[in-house]
């Protein structure tokens, strides 16, 4: 297999060369891209803090067996799934993933309940990205957080938020490197709102509140999700993109896209070259809307290797995190992390092979048949081999070898779980 493996890879690497690409250097540009695996797949959004159903308009749908039910089973399901993936990546956290003694309320959640998730972290080399999760609690239950009417309940989510920053930094300076706080609330009604400006006026005033503490950014970045509609949230959403994108640039906040919060025609792709003319940076929540924000697991599709190819062509790479976003109970769960974590560097693979130059230089002299011509030869080249290759060179399982591991654990060990 493995000289099977290395003997295709030599063919496909000679192929790439005759067109001006140097596939190592691809190689190892892959190899130091991080991407922030969500820890919320493993539990269909659970959490270990309350046992409140899933809100805030988002929803998972399946009954899969094995669902991890504390931070034990997640992190050795998290460990599973980080064996089958190449290279080394971040783990992202929500708050009610918190590990506490006694029953706390998200107003107090501190560094010092993520402990176990920082030593663990450290022990794997990962870095750690945080969430205050604004939504499966009392106090969201009317569908408003940040923009509430009542002050005592905005009062009670603004501190959420800043414990919240407080615990990405504490991440960042435990890890050496920064972690990404991102503030999403689903905020918003179902019908028509008569008074659509009130909500944003009191949510802009919350986030200013928030970050009115200055954190490092060498250890803590913000940053902003917005969000077109959610179940619940048909009509008015008050974090919409205008909203955000109009905030973040102002304030020097970070914009976080995620690929199922827009129109259904609309993708995030186009919009990362505008926005990086006027950003220091850019954050991803790549997912996969499927007719609404459905959260499915990430494919290798044509929006994917768009967004691989805007990151990559442009040299966004730099100031972008990439972030996952899905959940999907009706599947294995870890096998949902491996396939949707794999298919985004699989993505970014593919751009990171195209002969860029030459694409560029076949376009800047108006020469759209052999541009057309051209990109659609380059879906046809070996990048699978290529592939193969670098997950054989970072010890991880090649094809569909891999899904043999998975099957096994989830007959020892998930099938055995309540
Ligand atoms: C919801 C947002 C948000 C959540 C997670 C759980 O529509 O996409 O990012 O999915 O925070
Ligand atoms: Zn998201």
């Amino acid at each position: 297999m493995n000289n099977n493996i290395e003997e295709q890879y030599q063919l496909a690497k000679k192929e790439y060369e005759s067109i001006g690409v140097n596939v190592e250097e691809a190689l190892k540009k892959l190899k130091e891209i991080k991407i922030s695996i969500h820890c919320w797949q493993g539990d269909d959004v659970k959490g270990f803090l309350f046992d409140q159903d899933l809100s805030g308009g988002i929803s998972v749908t399946g009954n899969h067996p094995g669902r991890a039910t504390n931070g034990e089973e997640l992190r050795r399901d998290l460990e599973m799934a980080l064996q089958q993936i190449p290279g080394e990546h971040k783990i992202n956290l929500h708050a009610i993933y918190a590990e506490t003694e006694k029953d706390i309320d998200l107003n107090e959640i501190a560094p010092e309940h993520f402990k176990k998730w920082v030593d663990w972290a450290k022990e794997n080399n990962l870095g750690l990205d945080f969430n205050p999760t604004c939504f499966s609690h009392e106090k969201s239950e009317d569908g408003f957080t940040l923009s509430h009417k009542d002050e005592t309940i905005r009062n009670f989510w603004i501190d959420h938020c800043k414990q919240s920053r407080k615990i990405g930094e504490y991440f960042g300076k435990e890890l050496g490197q920064p972690s990404v706080t991102n503030i999403w609330v689903p905020d918003g009604y179902k019908d028509t709102p008569v008074d659509r400006l009130t909500p944003r006026q009191r949510l802009k005033d919350s986030l200013d509140e928030i970050f009115s503490v200055e954190i490092d950014e060498a250890y803590n970045i913000d940053t902003l999700e917005s969000k077109l509609f959610g179940i619940g949230s048909e009509s008015y959403v008050v974090g919409s993109h205008e909203f955000y994108m109009g905030y973040g640039l102002s304030r020097n906040k970070r914009i976080l896209l995620d690929a199922g919060h827009y129109h259904p025609t609309e993708v995030i792709s186009n919009k990362l070259s505008a926005l990086s003319l006027f950003t220091s940076g850019l954050s991803l929540h790549v997912s996969r809307p499927v007719r609404w924000d459905s959260d499915h697991v990430v494919t290798l599709d044509d929006e994917l290797n768009e967004i691989a190819k805007e990151l990559v062509y442009n040299n966004l790479l730099e100031n972008t995190t990439i972030g996952l976003d899905f959940f999907d109970a009706s599947i294995n769960r870890i096998a949902a992390w491996i396939i949707g974590t794999r298919n985004m560097q699989k993505a970014l693979l593919k751009a990171l092979l195209d002969p860029v130059q030459q694409l560029k230089d076949v376009e800047e002299n108006d020469n759209y048949t052999k541009r057309l011509a051209l990109q659609e030869e380059l879906k046809m080249y070996p990048f699978g081999a290529v592939w193969n290759y670098f997950c054989m060179e970072n010890d991880v399982k090649p094809g569909m070898e891999w899904l043999k591991e998975i099957e096994k654990y989830e007959e020892s060990v998930l099938k055995e779980r309540g």
